[in-house]
């Protein structure tokens, strides 16, 4: 797929990236990363509590349990930057066992304002945890905690929640090697990865009865419409949740049920869509849990130590930077 899910959004941006992506020869493909309008990030919200889905939950619970002995690996002074926040909430068990030992800073890095503001709301409560939010994307804001660390404080990087699994095998490895430039050796690097289980049971996770996905896999062209003025007509596309097997992933699409042409008047772009057409949306990669040492080792870390769900296959695994 084209799309990596950086976090880099312009308006002029945005058009650039939805044309070049249902303009493409072959499968036509918008980056995963414009799901997150308010509306999509709320939707993701909706999605992580539904039964079918169990991977906000398995992250959640690991980190609940094992907090304390996470931390307890880590060399202090600690500042800790987080890579993407989401509501912040399963944060709090980590930087709680953190504030146990030492007063520390967070810094969450996120290119929504209101998902900062919320992080801020939902995690400013916690006594000797001092919070400076970046607002940008992931490396730059990374690189701007790296560099104004003091010389003794060790960087802890938080990737949680398995959005390494939403970046195309060989790109996950380059993006932990670009993490891994901006840190120093003995810095660490706490992932989150979603694993392999049966595929009935993915399935139903990409593709709720209550139709929670859908609704947020269409919001991307509802997003389409109100900011590039364009007019597609939702009740004329189906979501789309299918496993490929060879990527052991789960792709979302959205598929034309007619033939039809759809105007972007912001861009100028008339699109014939045929019937049965689809626009690749995202990518959910599933990873086996020996993999992820592996990775790391490819983009130069060494796997510490790995905590793994029982009840729904999920891994956090504690990298450190050799
Ligand atoms: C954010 N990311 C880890 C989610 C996933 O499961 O890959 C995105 C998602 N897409 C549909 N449901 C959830």
């Amino acid at each position: 797929m084209l799309q990596q899910p950086q976090h880099a959004e312009t308006s002029s941006g945005f058009a650039a990236d939805i044309c070049a992506g249902l303009t493409r020869s072959g499968q036509k493909e918008l980056p995963s990363k414009y799901l997150y309008d308010e509306v999509g990030s709320a939707l993701f919200e909706a999605i992580s509590v539904l039964p079918e889905y169990g991977l906000t939950r398995a992250d959640v619970r690991l980190l609940q349990r094992h907090a304390p002995d996470i931390v307890s690996r880590l060399p202090l002074p600690v500042i800790v930057a987080e890579l993407g926040t989401g509501s912040g909430k399963k944060t709090r068990w980590l930087l709680e066992a953190i504030a146990r030992r030492r007063p520390s800073c967070y810094c969450p890095i996120e290119i929504s304002r209101s998902a900062l503001a919320m992080c801020r709301r939902e995690l400013g409560d916690i006594e000797a945890i001092s919070i400076v939010g970046y607002e940008g994307e992931y490396l730059e804001g990374l690189a701007q905690v790296a560099a104004r660390r003091r010389s003794d404080e060790h960087l802890l990087v938080l990737f949680l929640g398995s959005t390494i699994g939403n970046f195309e095998r060989p790109a996950a490895v380059e993006f932990l090697r670009e993490v891994r430039r901006i840190l120093r050796t003995g810095d660490s690097l706490l992932l989150g990865a979603d694993l392999e289980k049966p595929v009935a049971q993915l399935l139903a996770a990409y593709d709720d009865p209550l139709g929670i996905t859908a609704a947020f896999n269409l919001n991307l062209l509802a997003r389409i419409n109100r900011e590039l003025d364009a007019d597609f007509m939702l009740p004329r596309f189906r979501h789309l949740a299918r496993y490929n097997p060879v990527a052991r992933s789960i792709e979302m699409h959205l598929r034309s049920i007619c033939t039809q042409t759809v105007i972007l008047r912001a861009v100028g772009l008339a699109l014939t869509l045929h019937e049965g057409e689809t626009i690749w949306t995202e990518s959910c990669h599933k990873y086996a849990a020996d993999e992820v040492p592996e990775l790391a080792t490819k983009a130069g870390f060494h796997c510490e130590a790995q905590w793994v769900d029982q009840e729904w296959p999920f891994a956090e695994s504690l990298l450190f930077a050799v």
